[in-house]
């Protein structure tokens, strides 16, 4: 059990569970266009075991067994994303109606239960079409974007409480353009550079073109934080610390919410940006409702000249760990949010993601309450945090790292795909539908 109680988040805080359309769905079918991820897995080596997401949790037939986890266990809100290619298989042009009757039984779904949706429009499965084109090395597809953005919001925005543009800028490009772990797979720093600017471009057009549309209070974006700390005391690496820091924790939010990149980084990616970026910053720079963070753990970053534009190597360090070997550190947690909320003031925040990869529910039960106790004292300091989304409802295709990690509250038989609720499901049960 948790030793917290909903009280002492404050009056109206909202919890939920958070997934992602292809980690879960399946269902490639009714009309559904390939993704950027269809593909990368179904290159070998790609995914741990190649492991895909063709079936994945089949969310797509299962959902209202999954809802209905998510009412028991008391949460306030689920947060979702939209596949893009099976509302618009292509990425532009033709709708495909199919796709459409699907998400609108999901978020009717959602409402009948009690529970707010929370929208996310990309989680990282850009329409193979749109990659074919250049995918985020193309400003096109901005515009792309901001066209699938005006058509869902349309469509759904009314039932839904909040829209996000993105979920973590930095793992679509850095991760996914420079580190190549992720789809579409590239070790290329041009290609991420672009790839940096033209997410955000999108983000900036969508949100105005959803603003045209008539939302006022309920879009915003999701970016992913994550400390990063010098693996010595030598100041090159304090130095390659604070340029890993400006890239993963400034770059994004700065973008949007100051209409400027940190120059630290500018100075580096100026050759490999687009030529004229500079001009795109008004458009960037949308009045948002509401930031959300995700946070899971640290790098360490040690100086190394040898690495080609960005000079460093990300390791990770020796404290306790998840069994994906990510670090727990909860105390980070506060520090970005207090961060946040000192440089962007104005904006509700939410944690948007948090969780863990353990097998030891007694550790995954321990970790949720290491950081709501991080939450509550970034309360303390100031911070208007409205709420927090537990990564993840069901253990789920973890990307590169395949069905191994096991982030979820529930898991999920391999054969048959019953789900089967852990011990932390029933502790946030307790916690959440406690009375008094
Ligand atoms: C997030 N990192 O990804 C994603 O939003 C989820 O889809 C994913 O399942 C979850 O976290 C767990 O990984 C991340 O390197 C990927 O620090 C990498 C990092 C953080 C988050």
């Amino acid at each position: 059990m948790f030793s917290h109680k909903r009280a002492d988040f404050g009056p109206d805080f909202l919890f939920g569970v958070a997934m992602a359309a292809h980690q879960i769905e399946g269902g490639q079918q009714d009309g559904r266009g390939p993704s950027i991820w269809d593909t990368f897995a179904a290159t070998p080596g790609n995914t741990k075991n190649a492991d895909n997401g063709t079936v994945a949790c089949d969310h797509y037939h299962r959902w209202p067994e999954d809802l209905d986890l998510i009412r028991d266990g008391g949460f306030d809100a689920y947060r979702f994303s939209f596949s893009w290619s099976r509302l618009i298989p292509e990425g532009t042009g033709a709708l495909n109606p199919a796709g459409f009757d699907f998400y609108d039984r999901l978020i009717d779904g959602i409402l009948e239960r009690g529970i707010k949706p929370l929208a996310t429009l990309y989680h990282w499965d850009l329409p193979s079409a749109l990659q074919d084109r250049g995918g985020w090395m193309n400003r096109d597809t901005a515009k792309a974007f901001a066209d699938y953005a005006a058509v869902a919001a349309q469509k759904f925005g009314d039932r839904l409480t909040s829209i996000a543009t993105f979920n973590e800028p930095w793992c679509i490009t850095v991760l996914s353009h420079f580190l190549g772990a992720h789809a579409p797979g590239y070790r290329d720093v041009r290609a991420t550079a672009r790839a940096m600017h033209h997410v955000l471009l999108a983000h900036g057009m969508g949100i105005k073109a959803m603003r045209e549309a008539g939302f006022k209070d309920k879009l915003g974006i999701v970016v992913n934080m994550e400390k990063c700390d010098p693996a010595s005391d030598a100041p090159e690496d304090i130095e390659a610390a604070a340029l890993g820091d400006a890239i993963f924790n400034q770059f994004f939010l700065d973008g949007v919410l100051k209409g400027s990149y940190p120059e630290k980084v500018t100075d580096i990616l100026e050759p490999y940006l687009p030529k004229n970026w500079r001009d795109d910053m008004t458009i960037l720079n949308q009045k948002l409702d509401w930031i959300g963070i995700n946070y899971y753990t640290r790098f360490l970053y040690k100086a190394d000249p040898s690495v080609p534009v960005f000079p460093f190597t990300q390791a990770r360090g020796p404290l306790e760990k998840s069994n994906l070997g990510w670090e727990i550190i909860p105390e980070a947690l506060t520090e970005f949010l207090v961060r946040a909320s000192k440089r962007y003031p104005g904006l509700p925040i939410y944690v948007t993601e948090n969780g863990i990869s353990e097998t030891d529910e007694t550790k995954r039960t321990a970790f949720f309450d290491k950081h709501f106790a991080a939450m509550i004292e970034a309360q303390k300091q100031g911070v208007d945090l409205r709420g927090y989304i537990a990564w993840t409802l069901i253990d789920n295709f973890e990307w590169a790292e395949g069905f191994n990690p096991k982030f979820g509250i529930v898991g999920m038989d391999p054969v048959t795909r019953d789900r089967l609720p852990k011990d932390t499901y029933y502790a946030f049960k307790d916690m959440l539908t406690r009375k008094g």
